[in-house]
């Protein structure tokens, strides 16, 4: 199977992580956005959208990083990312949809503003939209908190949901977004980041920031 990836992208980082963690072998195909990899005729043929990640595994080719963990984790029931209990798969996806629809934009806006823009020579941050954001990012963290309250995981076991959450933090420390208030979140991303699955899909962004 093949992984069209960027390093800096926490879309594809998930789904790398996820992919360690199931003990799946991906061909990492890197993919330059900024010299316009993603517009060519072939790589829209394989996602319209012209984004990364795309998986591609035989002729079949799937976009958007939390469809592809899923499917990833169904060839590996046994493992229980994907759990197959339907409340159990829903608790799943209500994170998993949360995250992508609530807390990632807002964590993406300010690594964009505070992390992005300096590292990629795009202007200065705008203050404006990173106040809005704190403000946005202060809520949704505390419903987080709550969520983890006496958990390890946020859906009971280890799931894609909390791959999925835990990519939105890969920025957090450039982006100098603070955990203090909520402990449950510092706790858990920690023993996220601590699994070598993690660290190994992490090193690239690794090197990157420097
Ligand atoms: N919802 C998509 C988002 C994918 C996405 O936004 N990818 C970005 C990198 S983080 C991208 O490829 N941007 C290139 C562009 O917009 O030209 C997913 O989760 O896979």
């Amino acid at each position: 199977m093949k992984l069209f990836n960027a390093n800096f992208s926490p879309n594809a980082l998930r789904v790398r992580a996820v992919a360690l963690e199931l003990g799946i072998d991906l061909e990492v195909v890197e993919v330059d956005l900024r010299a316009g990899g993603t517009k060519t005729d072939e790589f829209l043929a394989m996602n319209p959208n012209g984004k990364i990640p795309v998986l591609q595994d035989g002729d079949f080719v799937l976009w958007e990083s939390r469809a592809i963990n899923s499917y990833l984790a169904s060839l590996k029931p046994e493992t229980g990312l994907y759990p197959t209990d339907a409340k159990a798969r829903a608790t799943v996806e209500q994170w998993s949809n949360w995250q992508a629809i609530h807390l990632g934009p807002s964590m993406q806006k300010v690594s964009f503003e505070r992390v992005m823009k300096e590292k990629f020579g795009m202007g200065t941050p705008d203050q404006a939209v990173i106040d809005g954001e704190l403000k946005n990012i202060e809520q949704f963290l505390a419903v987080l908190n709550t969520g983890l309250e006496g958990k390890d995981w946020i859906a009971g076991a280890l799931s894609v949901a909390d791959f999925a959450l835990a990519s939105t933090f890969m920025y957090r420390v450039p982006a100098d977004i603070s955990l203090d208030a909520v402990p449950n979140v510092a706790a858990w991303i920690e023993r996220l980041e601590a699994r070598k699955s993690w660290q190994d899909a992490y090193a690239p962004v690794k090197a990157l920031l420097g």
